[in-house]
């Protein structure tokens, strides 16, 4: 950042800043990952500079070429990734892919049917505060209340019950396998639209350690930068039939240009996801995942359902007598960074919540394995049972600190 330091010496130092936090500290954020030098280079290049609203072939601007060669490329690697018939790179985040499915397929105070987002659903899967509770109208589904697992009989009642004209499946804090093929019966079987928001285990999905969705339910929507380890940004896949809708939804229903320097990055982010390498990195994050579960457990915590599948779990604090709000506060003094998350049947508000979620996409593309992850489950459970033991924050601070620095957030 030679040029930028001249130039602009505070967000120079304030970006500085913020890689030195990333290097020092274990970013256990559920949502967050690391891209690659490669996908930075894309997103930091020239492709910013243009306008490109429409689709390759068919652009609004003159000076497309080399756009409409990025987003082809974008677009074909997603779909060989995924075996998709369709796929559509322009979304700019996860929820407003999420939305260009809504209004292509849903009108405005139509039947929308998804997971209660403290049992686990998305702000955009119908929450009051979202566009999406505002819009349509929301009936949720709930977790089993003793294994805090789907229970897809519940689902089927609803559905019955609701007719919903969409039936969402997927979530931003479910630790176990969904089952996408009994959601879209579900959806068959009352004449409805299934849509799989695969956002947080796209990775997983992608390489086939979590069974995937596209082919299975009607649209996959899905974010770029969780467990896929792209720039941030969203994307869509579904079958050739209804691919001129979600376009059509898309550009020029809810977006106008599209960020072209990350869509440069999504297709490089593609490209990685390919590799072998990547399929061995997502069964890492599980494996990781499960390490840390393991051993939260075997230190006396709860979590909730008992465990983990994906690349998440959630930590309920209830018996701590602590909030979520509590435990990030002191596990980020110690270097560590969740973040407060409700859990089943929270009696608490979002912002305090009962819980915290923990994720270990980020700490496994730093290169760690299991030997760290029974060291960060001890940590948290150190941190965890005592918030104000202030000797151990400051022990636990250290330790993260040195088993930050052998893992080089971008090794040379
Ligand atoms: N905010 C994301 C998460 O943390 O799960 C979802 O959009």
């Amino acid at each position: 950042m030679s040029y930028l330091t001249k130039t602009d010496p505070q967000i120079a130092d304030i970006i500085k800043k913020e890689r030195l936090r990333q290097q020092n500290g274990l970013e256990l954020i559920a949502s967050e990952n690391l891209v690659s030098r490669a996908v930075l280079e894309a997103m930091g290049s020239v492709m910013t500079n243009k306008y490109a609203e429409g689709y390759p072939g068919k652009r609004y601007y003159g000076g497309c070429e080399f756009h409409d060669m990025a987003e082809n490329l974008a677009r074909d690697r997603l779909k060989k990734l995924f075996g998709a018939q369709h796929a559509n790179v322009q979304p700019h985040s996860g929820t407003q892919a999420n939305m260009a499915v809504y209004f292509a397929f849903m009108k405005l105070g139509e039947g929308l049917l998804s997971m209660k987002l403290t049992q686990g659903g998305h702000l955009s899967h119908g929450s009051p505060v979202s566009f999406t509770g505002q819009f349509y109208k929301v009936s949720q589904y709930v977790l089993d209340p003793k294994t805090e697992m789907l229970d897809y009989g519940i689902v089927e009642e609803m559905a019955r019950k609701e007719k919903p004209k969409i039936i969402v499946c997927g979530a931003s804090a479910y630790p176990r396998t969904i089952d996408f093929a009994a959601f879209q019966e579900i959806a068959d079987g009352v004449g409805a639209y299934c849509m799989a928001d695969i956002a947080h285990i796209a990775g997983l999905c992608a390489t086939g350690v979590h069974p995937t969705s596209v082919g299975v339910t009607n649209f996959t929507t899905t974010t770029t930068h969780k467990t896929l380890r792209g720039p941030r940004g969203g994307a869509i896949m579904c079958n050739t039939e209804y691919a001129q809708a979600i376009d059509k939804a898309v550009f020029p229903g809810m977006q106008g240009g599209p960020l072209m320097h990350t869509i440069a990055a999504k297709a490089v982010c593609f490209e990685e996801a390919l590799r072998p390498s990547f399929k061995d990195y997502n069964r890492q994050i599980v494996k990781n995942a499960k390490v840390i579960a393991e051993t939260l457990m075997d230190n006396g915590l709860r979590l909730v359902s008992g465990g983990t599948d994906n690349h998440l779990m959630l930590l309920d604090l209830t018996t701590q007598g602590i909030t979520g709000l509590e435990a990030e506060t002191a596990l980020g003094r110690a270097g560590i960074t969740v973040n407060k998350n409700t859990i089943p049947n929270e009696t608490k508000s979002p912002f305090v919540t009962s819980g915290v979620r923990i994720g270990t996409p980020a700490v496994t593309s730093r290169g760690m394995k299991e030997a760290e992850m029974r060291e960060i489950g001890r940590y948290i459970a150190r941190i965890v049972k005592d918030i104000h033991d202030e000797a151990a924050i400051r022990d636990v601070h250290t330790k993260v600190y040195a088993m930050a620095s052998t893992f080089p957030l971008y090794p040379e």
